[in-house]
This record gives C-alpha cells, structure tokens and sequence, in this order.
C-alpha cells in the first residue's frame, strides 16, 4: 500500500527516463510507479509505453480466466511459486473491472498473496480502471508491457470470465487457461461467456474436493464438440504441425498439487506455438486487437464529451439532419481534431 513516504519519494522519480530506466534494470519500485501510469492512462502512460514497447517480446504470458472463487488467484500464487522454482521471475496482474465500490475485494487480493510479497522475483499487482469504456484492456495490455521489458519471464494475467471485455483481455495472452471447479454450474457458464472457444488449457481447481473427475470427464467431452482446431502448417514451409488439444488437467492450487504438470502444459503450449508458426499469427492477432481496443477508447472518451455534439443534435432534434448522418458527421470532427484525450 502507498504511504505518505512513498508517495513523497517516487514524486523524485516521476521523469519519464528516469523511470524507464530504473523499470528496464528491474526496479520493483519504478514498476509499481509505471503501472499506476498505465492505470490512470493518459499522456504520461503512452509515453512511458512507447518507450518500452521495443524492449517488450520476452515474456509468457499467461491469462487465468474463470468464475468468482474458481481459485484463480490462489493457482496464480501456487504458479509463481512452481515458476521460481524452475528459476523464473514472474509479475502478475490481477485485473479488475468492477466499480470503485469492490475496493475491499482487490485489497483482499493484495492481502492474501502477501505471503510472496518478500520475494523480489514475484511482482503481484491489482489493477482496476473503473468504468472507462475498453479502458480495462488498453490498461491490462500496458500493464503487461512493463512487466515484460521489466524482464519477468512469466506474467499471469488474471481476470474474472465474465462479460466481453475480460474476454478481450484472454485475448492479450499468449496461453488461456480456464479455471473451472467441480460441479456443473461453473461449466455451463464458462460455455456461456464464450471461454471453452478461447481456451488453450483447462484446469480443473479444487481438484481436492468431491466431483473433481465427473467434472473432469464432463469438461473433456463437451471439448470434443467444439469444432477442431485448423491444423497449422508449419513455418516456412515445413510439413504440418499437428492441431493443439487443450489438455483438461486437475489441480489444486490449495495445496499446490497438479503445478508441475500444469507449468508443463505451459511450457508444452508455447513450444507448440513457436513449432507450428501460431505464435507469429497469434502475436498479429493480439496486437491487430490491442490496437483495435486503443482506438475505441480513444473514440469513446472523445463521444464523452458531449458539448461538442450540441449544436448537431440541435439539428437532429430539430429534423434538420437524420440520426445516422449526424452520428458521421461526429466521427468525420473527431478526425479532424488532433488534441491528445
Ligand atoms: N478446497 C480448495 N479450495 C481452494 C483451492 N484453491 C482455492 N481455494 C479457495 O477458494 C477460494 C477462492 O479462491 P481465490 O483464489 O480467491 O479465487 P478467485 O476469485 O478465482 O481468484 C478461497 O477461499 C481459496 O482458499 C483448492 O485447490 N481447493
Ligand atoms: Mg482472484
């Protein structure tokens, strides 16, 4: 948490070089600092980014997508540990969009991964942009920027899997992993937000509690009627590479049980995407997305001023110009004005 002291001593650092800088050689402070940058937005945060952006390109990154409870941030934590373990660094975010009322359940989160907090090799930060339109993404892909030219090998990526924008923040990682718990609610609504489809590795947490292998097995064949996966043809030429098959495995975060195997899985899905020539496609995709999401947020906070309309929908309301045209008509002012939003 940022007291007064902190506060007082980062405000030396708040020139953009500086910060960079110190973020570049690893600073953990200068990485906090950047990410509350990039959570506020603005000038300042794609400053900061343009200059880190060429640095970026190292990093796993790893989205946990899942219910309410799932586990995810309890697996986050067990995933750290197994990633330290193995010699890696690793920042996670845990991204929020809920209002500036669920403050409580994101200093809960701070809370209960604090047991990390003394490793330097683990960053951990929660990350809320309260109510800005596509905001949540822009801020979540900056995020993961600086924690990857801050040179974390690993970054986790967490966010509830509810609705399109936390969606479209799976789609910023390189692997999805869906959490599921036993029982056949939580399934059921991973297929209704769009998860199963998005999918790259399912694990299946709390595996420690009864139904885990009915869950299991339930899970498994509903993937079976997804439609396969394209079969990739391999990079520059070379014979096809067989399609992925999410695996489904068990796990329990609680008691660290099922890491190895799922930090495998990890591991196991990257080298498929570097072999098969997907991770040049999906990096395309995630950056033709990201820009996509910027330029929406752009347009909507520029909309959000809405004294600029005034005189059209005058017009409009007058029937003097038709709905359709004066909402042109705005796109074709929003273009023409090049103040920064
Ligand atoms: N039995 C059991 N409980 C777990 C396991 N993993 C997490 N939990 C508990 O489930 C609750 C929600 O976990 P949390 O990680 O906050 O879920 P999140 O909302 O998906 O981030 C907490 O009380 C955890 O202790 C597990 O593997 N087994
Ligand atoms: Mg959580």
């Amino acid at each position: 948490m940022r007291g007064e002291a902190e506060e007082g001593a980062t405000t030396i650092m708040t020139d953009l070089d500086t910060l960079a800088r110190e973020l570049l050689a690893g600073s953990t402070r200068a990485l906090a600092r950047g990410l509350t940058w990039v959570e506020s937005g603005g000038e300042r945060a794609e400053a900061l980014v343009a200059r880190l952006y060429p640095r970026t390109g190292r990093a796993h990154v790893v989205g946990l997508t899942g219910a309410p409870g799932s586990g995810k941030s309890t697996l986050a934590r067990a995933l750290a540990r197994g990633a330290r373990a193995r010699g890696r660094t690793v920042g996670v975010l845990a991204v929020d969009p809920s209002s500036p009322f669920s403050g409580g359940a994101i200093l809960g989160d701070r809370i209960r991964m604090n047991d990390l907090a003394l490793d330097p090799g683990v960053f951990i930060r929660s990350m809320a942009t309260r109510g800005a339109l596509g905001g949540l993404c822009r801020a979540a892909a900056d995020g993961v920027d600086l924690l990857d030219a801050a040179g974390r090998d690993l970054i986790l990526v967490e966010t509830v899997g509810v609705g399109q924008d936390e969606v479209d923040v799976m789609r910023l990682a390189h692997t999805v992993v869906v959490v599921s718990v036993p029982g056949l609610g939580d399934d059921v609504q991973a297929l209704k937000a769009g998860l199963l489809e998005i999918a790259d590795l399912h694990v299946v947490n709390k595996a420690d509690r009864e139904g885990a292998d009915r869950t299991l097995g339930e899970l498994r064949s509903m993937l079976t009627l997804l439609p396969p996966a394209e079969s990739p043809a391999g990079p520059d030429g070379a014979p096809a590479v067989e399609p992925w098959v999410p695996p489904v495995l068990p796990a329990s975060a609680a008691r660290e049980e099922g890491i190895e195997a799922l930090m495998d899985a990890l591991d196991g899905h990257m080298a498929y995407l570097k072999t098969s020539g997907e991770l040049d496609r999906r990096w395309r995709r995630m950056v033709g997305a990201r820009v996509l999401k910027i330029a929406q947020e752009l347009v909507a906070r520029r909309l959000a001023h809405p004294a600029a309309a005034d005189a059209d929908v005058d017009r409009v309301a007058r029937r003097e110009l038709s709905p359709h045209a004066c909402a042109r008509l705005l796109l074709t002012r929003l273009g023409e004005r090049t103040s920064h939003v």
